[in-house]
């Protein structure tokens, strides 16, 4: 059986944080202990950008963060590099556009893990689909400090759109999303709603992860 049915990946959707350790002036592994304790169901270990870690610290983190996860039952995903993610035993990794082909990712990764492929329209979350994505990671929402490469905003809309394109694999929106932004993007149509910043970033990781926890709740019929 698949572990990571349509059901599944959509639990585990609802409040996903993306992190590296460029993402926090704290303690990666005492953010994530934070986040998880406030509730975040999904954890994405993505150390990109100015200042990231590479070679063994960067496997070292890597390894660090899928313990504390494993710790408290939280999927743990790498994005882009299916080595690492296979090295760790990640529950599954992310690809962008950018990054390698999804279908040789899926090949590679087999079913047993998850395959999540960032779209920023209909036409690139069909061929996601077809190449094997279990979910999309849709933005940006709104706009993000936290990404170099962003793409225009697409706001909630975007989740609009690709569900009135028939999408149907869960959806989570990112790109610059606040808790009191969290009810239009799962009003959109997402599942859920991933962030760097205003979790990572913040003072109080935990109350932070609680606040966005609650306003993905509030959403559930
Ligand atoms: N991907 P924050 S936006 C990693 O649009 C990433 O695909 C995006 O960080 C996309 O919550 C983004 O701090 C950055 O805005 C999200």
């Amino acid at each position: 059986m698949r572990p990571w049915d349509a059901e599944a990946v959509r639990r585990a959707m609802k409040m996903y944080l993306v992190m590296g350790g460029v993402n926090t002036t704290q303690d990666p592994v005492e953010v994530l202990r934070q986040a998880i304790a406030g509730g975040i169901t999904l954890f994405q270990f993505r150390e990109k950008g100015t200042g990231a870690l590479v070679g063994e610290a960067r496997i070292t983190l890597a390894m660090q963060l899928r313990q504390v996860c494993s710790q408290h039952g939280v999927p743990f995903i790498v994005n882009d590099d299916v080595e690492l993610a296979v090295a760790v035993e990640a529950d599954g990794v992310h690809v962008g556009q950018e990054d390698a082909d999804a279908a040789l990712v899926r090949a590679r990764i087999g079913d047993g893990r998850m395959l999540g492929v960032s779209a920023h329209s209909v036409e690139e979350a069909r061929r996601a689909v077809q190449a094997g994505a279990d979910y999309l990671g849709v933005g940006p929402m709104y706009p993000t400090r936290s990404k170099a490469d962003a793409h225009a905003v697409l706001g909630p809309a975007g989740v609009t759109e690709l569900r009135a394109a028939g999408i149907a694999v869960p959806i989570v929106g990112i790109g610059g999303i606040t808790p009191d932004a969290t009810g239009a993007v799962m009003a959109a149509g997402a599942d859920g709603v991933a962030v760097i910043s205003a979790i990572a970033g913040a003072a109080d990781v935990r109350a932070a992860a609680a606040h966005f926890a609650a306003a993905v709740r509030g959403m559930q019929a």
